[in-house]
């Protein structure tokens, strides 16, 4: 931000914060207008071995949690240069909602006043200046444990615990929001369900065990393809539901089925046997005039078609 009319610097400012934002570290985000206030904040927290990026204005801070994301703490004045801390900790719970960072709160002992009104509106911290360090460290480092927490529990609450991939509490939260983001500029999406054929004969033949084994490669082999860009899920059982998101109904179908061939083709290594699955999707598009409830209904029949054609299938 002090080097905004230099490519070059831009270059090399981005390339730093994208790697401190991929390192394991805790980071921290250090909005203060006041240069050398900020500078004394950055170096004690750096001794804290975490990460430190400062920025001296509300705008740039809310630019970071933007395009980057991967900020754990921030830590800001109450009263910066271009904007009222209150509003700045609102505009981030807006954005981002309430799990995604922690906020501690400074300002001086005029600006007291405001440390009440910024809790009340969910900041997590308050610290009045000029602080004694080793209480701006304890806080910096419990707050900092805190959100460590926040994050293990929330993935946590959408993981499956036998898979890894995401649970069908999470589909159900998450899916009807990417279909409506997708719909609104203008998108297409659709919706899948994929389910394992006569996966109880597999049970049955072999054990639970290497059932629990062929759920866990097709979720890999599953999660690897699909990628980040749709949402997979564990529904139940052994029943998938991905959301593709920007993929009309011709587009999905190919996707699914080229994803069905691929199952078929590469046998599961359970303990040394090789063993073939085979599954069937049933996909819907979306349109947009349904509910969330009532696609996934839909996919849910072409299902039941796709196993009564004999299995092995995509119907649409
Ligand atoms: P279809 O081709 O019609 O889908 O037949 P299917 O046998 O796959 O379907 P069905 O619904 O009859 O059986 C699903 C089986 O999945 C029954 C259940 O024991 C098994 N199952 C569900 N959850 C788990 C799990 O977590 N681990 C293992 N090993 N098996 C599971
Ligand atoms: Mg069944
Ligand atoms: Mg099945
Ligand atoms: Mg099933």
């Amino acid at each position: 931000y002090v080097v905004k009319d230099n490519p070059a610097a831009i270059q090399q400012l981005v390339l730093a914060v994208d790697r401190i934002l991929t390192s394991g570290k805790t980071k921290v985000l250090v909005v203060d207008s006041d240069a050398e206030c900020r500078r004394m904040q950055v170096d004690l927290i750096t001794r804290q071995h975490f990460q430190v990026i400062d920025v001296d204005s509300g705008a740039a801070a809310l630019d970071i949690l933007d395009t980057h994301g991967g900020i754990d703490l921030i830590v800001c004045d109450l009263d910066l240069s271009d904007m009222d801390g209150l509003d700045l900790l609102s505009e981030i719970r807006q954005r981002h909602g309430e799990d995604a960072v922690r906020v501690i709160g400074l300002s001086t002992d005029e600006d007291r006043a405001r440390a009440a009104p910024f809790l009340r509106a969910g900041g997590d911290d308050y610290l009045r200046k000029p602080f004694i360090q080793e209480e701006f460290n304890s806080r910096i480092f419990r707050v900092a444990a805190i959100q460590k927490r926040v994050q293990s529990l929330s993935r946590i609450a959408a993981r499956d615990y036998l898979t890894d991939i995401y649970n069908r509490r999470y589909f159900f939260e998450t899916g009807p929001r990417i279909v409506e983001q997708a719909l609104r500029r203008g998108g297409l999406a659709s919706i899948a369900i994929l389910d394992i054929d006569h996966f109880k004969r597999l049970n049955d033949t072999y054990g639970h065990e290497v059932g629990d084994v062929v759920l866990k490669a097709v979720s890999r082999r599953l999660r690897h393809r699909v990628g980040d860009r749709h949402l997979l899920a564990r529904l139940g059982g052994e029943e998938f539901g991905i959301i593709f998101n920007g993929l009309g109904l011709d587009e999905a179908s190919d996707y699914c089925d080229r994803l069905r061939a691929e199952l078929a083709a590469q046998p599961i290594d359970a303990d040394g046997e090789p063993l073939t699955i085979t599954v069937s999707v049933g996909l819907a598009a979306i349109s947009g005039r349904e509910t969330f409830d009532n696609y996934l209904n839909a996919a849910d029949q072409f299902l039941y078609m796709a196993k009564h054609a004999g299995r092995n299938r995509v119907f649409s």
